[in-house]
């Protein structure tokens, strides 16, 4: 071993975490709205489960690991390589390896990408690496120069790369490792398939020396009538000019930035009419600073709570809806193409649904440009889902990493309602104070949206089928999510009948989750668990139970369509899917949805 050449002498410490994994990285936002360089397409890849590419034998960080991306010319060159990635096989990015190549089904581990681009330099110019998801950590070189790293699988990233372009033909390599982590948001649990890699599109992105990172622009609850909100400028001196405006409705504001590049915005433009679920009116919105232009396509609307209602623009709403996993339609694996959205979003809408909870993290970008467009009301979350470590200040920060990375991206997707911070999470008092700072943390990010999060229920008086809704947590929220199960994981469907809600809140309830399983075309009785016409009986006793709550002003049942799982195993019922979508993961309708589309479509639900 001692005549091994040694590591930089760099050891990870990332193992054990002191500080977070993620370095060098933003966000910048509306990126999707500037011109960009796609980076998508096929990629050399190698399947590295030892990560031998990165770390040496005494598991220091190799000096000159894989990332110099060198190549082997065969016999004659007697540099001692042990990797070539130009005769590796590639993988189409963006994509999930999983689904990809048969081996790496079950993978967990990490994998190496690269590609050859071309790029010509342009002076006063600043290009970013625009990463729409890479799950779970990724670490990024260009030339061989390491650029960023990042941790969290869903959210979309920016890392500045100008110093490590050159003019013409360049390289970028990336290792992505979708292990997952105790002290992972989420954690070692999570019912859905951890599709590893580079899922969404990459791309670059240019922009002027002093450009656009950031903008909040949202119409006040108390005027209706006034947008207001900031524009955020990099490199921008004091006093210089901001542009918003409304081509279409000839409407302007132009305001200063300060010193720390932050401009305030106030305008009232005449006649805005206001986006609803449903009644999708967008705007083009056209943001400048100095020589940096942004065109956006944005919609106004205010949600705020009164009692226990939820206000759409003043007016009281009940949210019709249905949970979506982002797995992909017709093909599996991650949802990622324009084609995935507009079925998954068609679907909602043919359900009859005005509102879809987007679970357990977000979704790719394009889902929530497609409900803007659709006028579909969306709840987002972030996978602080389960029992990550609530009592670890470094999940914590974690956690509010994913939260920035969420908001700063879908801030002014005027389709986002609510923002969830957790789904079924243990009633600790660690918990409590953690996912209170969540909540702290989104209103600071954004006060705009309401805070919900998806609680659990606890039993009360058995004998009477008593269910109790008090979860302390429920005191940090603006509306109350709740699942509950009853004809699956309790009770029969017929069990619906009996319960008695006790709801400690006067706040709106979003009933979160409720649903049943079994694959299409699987039929019998409805007392024959794994039936369509069982679930269909679950859907409709439950459907009764909850049109009682008082309180309950939105659904969204577990779930649209069915997606993949590795806890779930039953052969011929489940094969490593969770089967309580309405809809197959082939598109096959069971018998549920109509149950649903019916009740929708009659107007099921009390706005209060
Ligand atoms: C839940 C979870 C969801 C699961 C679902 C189920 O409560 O929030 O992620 O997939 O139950 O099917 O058990």
């Amino acid at each position: 071993q001692v005549l091994r050449p040694a590591g930089s002498g760099e050891v990870d410490t990332t193992a054990t975490q002191t500080a977070t994994f993620t370095q060098g990285t933003t966000v910048l936002e509306g990126a999707d709205r500037r011109p960009q360089t796609s980076l998508d397409g096929a990629w050399h890849s190698i399947a590295d489960p030892y990560f031998t590419g990165l770390y040496n034998f005494h598991h220091e960080m190799k000096k000159d690991g894989w990332f110099k991306n060198e190549h082997w010319a065969g016999i004659g060159d007697n540099r001692l390589l042990e990797y070539d990635f130009a005769k590796s096989p590639t993988l189409n990015v963006p994509g999930d390896w999983n689904t990809q190549r048969d081996s790496l089904f079950l993978y967990e581990g990490a994998v190496w990408y690269q590609r050859d681009f071309t790029w010509h330099n342009t002076t006063g110019k600043r290009t970013f690496l625009h990463v729409g998801a890479a799950n779970y950590r990724s670490w990024f070189w260009v030339n061989g120069q390491k650029v960023c790293q990042h941790e969290g699988g869903f959210t979309t990233f920016d890392c500045d790369v100008t110093a490590a372009l050159k003019d013409g033909s360049n390289f970028i390599v990336a290792a992505v490792n979708n292990q997952r982590l105790p002290e992972g948001v989420p954690t070692l649990e999570t019912d859905w398939w951890n599709y590893g890699g580079l899922t969404r599109s990459l791309a670059l992105v240019e922009v002027p020396e002093a450009f656009i990172t950031g903008y909040d622009l949202h119409l006040d609850r108390a005027t209706r009538t006034h947008i207001e909100g900031w524009v955020q400028v990099a490199n921008a001196h004091a006093g210089e000019e901001v542009g918003v405006s409304l081509p279409e409705l000839h409407a302007t504001t132009m305001a200063k930035v300060d010193a720390d590049g932050h401009a305030a915005i106030s305008f009232t433009p005449k006649n805005l009419k206001l986006w609803s679920p449903g009644k999708p009116v967008l705007y083009k919105v056209d943001l400048t600073a100095g020589n940096d232009a942004i065109h956006e396509e944005m919609g106004f609307k205010t949600i705020e709570t009164r009692g226990t209602q939820i206000l759409v623009n003043g007016d009281p709403i009940y949210l019709r809806g249905i949970s979506i996993h982002a797995e992909a339609p017709y093909r599996t694996g991650r949802a990622n193409t324009q084609k995935d959205m507009d079925t998954l979003l068609g679907w909602a809408r043919e359900l009859g649904c005005n509102y879809v909870r987007l679970a357990h993290y977000p979704h790719d970008e394009k889902m929530t440009r497609t409900a803007d467009r659709l006028g579909i009301l969306v709840w987002s979350e972030i996978p602080t889902y389960w029992a990550i470590q609530f009592d670890n200040p470094i999940v914590l920060a974690k956690a509010k990493q994913q939260l920035n990375e969420e908001i700063s991206r879908d801030r002014n997707k005027v389709s986002i309602g609510l923002w969830s911070i957790a789904n079924e999470t243990p009633a600790t008092e660690a918990r409590t104070k953690f996912l209170t700072a969540l909540a702290e943390e989104t209103r600071r990010l954004d006060k705009e949206r309401l805070v919900t999060a998806a609680l659990l229920v606890r039993d009360g008086d058995k004998s009477k089928h008593e269910k109790v809704v008090d979860d302390k947590l429920g005191q940090a929220l603006d509306v109350i999510g709740m699942n509950e199960y009853v004809g699956w994981y309790e009770g029969k469907p017929e069990t619906a009948d009996l319960m008695q809600w006790t709801v400690a809140y006067q706040k709106p309830v979003i009933v979160s989750e409720f649903g049943g399983e079994g694959p299409a075309g699987v039929h019998g009785t409805a007392d024959q668990r794994w039936t369509e016409e069982y679930v269909a009986n679950l859907y409709t006793h439950n459907l009764k139970m909850l049109a009682a709550i008082p309180q309950v002003r939105g659904m969204s049942p577990w779930l649209l369509m069915d997606f993949r799982s590795p806890s779930r195993q039953m052969p011929g019922m489940q094969d490593y899917f969770n089967r309580k979508g309405l809809i197959s993961e082939k598109g096959q309708k069971k018998l549920a949805f109509g149950v649903l589309q019916n009740a929708y479509r009659s107007g099921y639900g009390n706005a209060g």
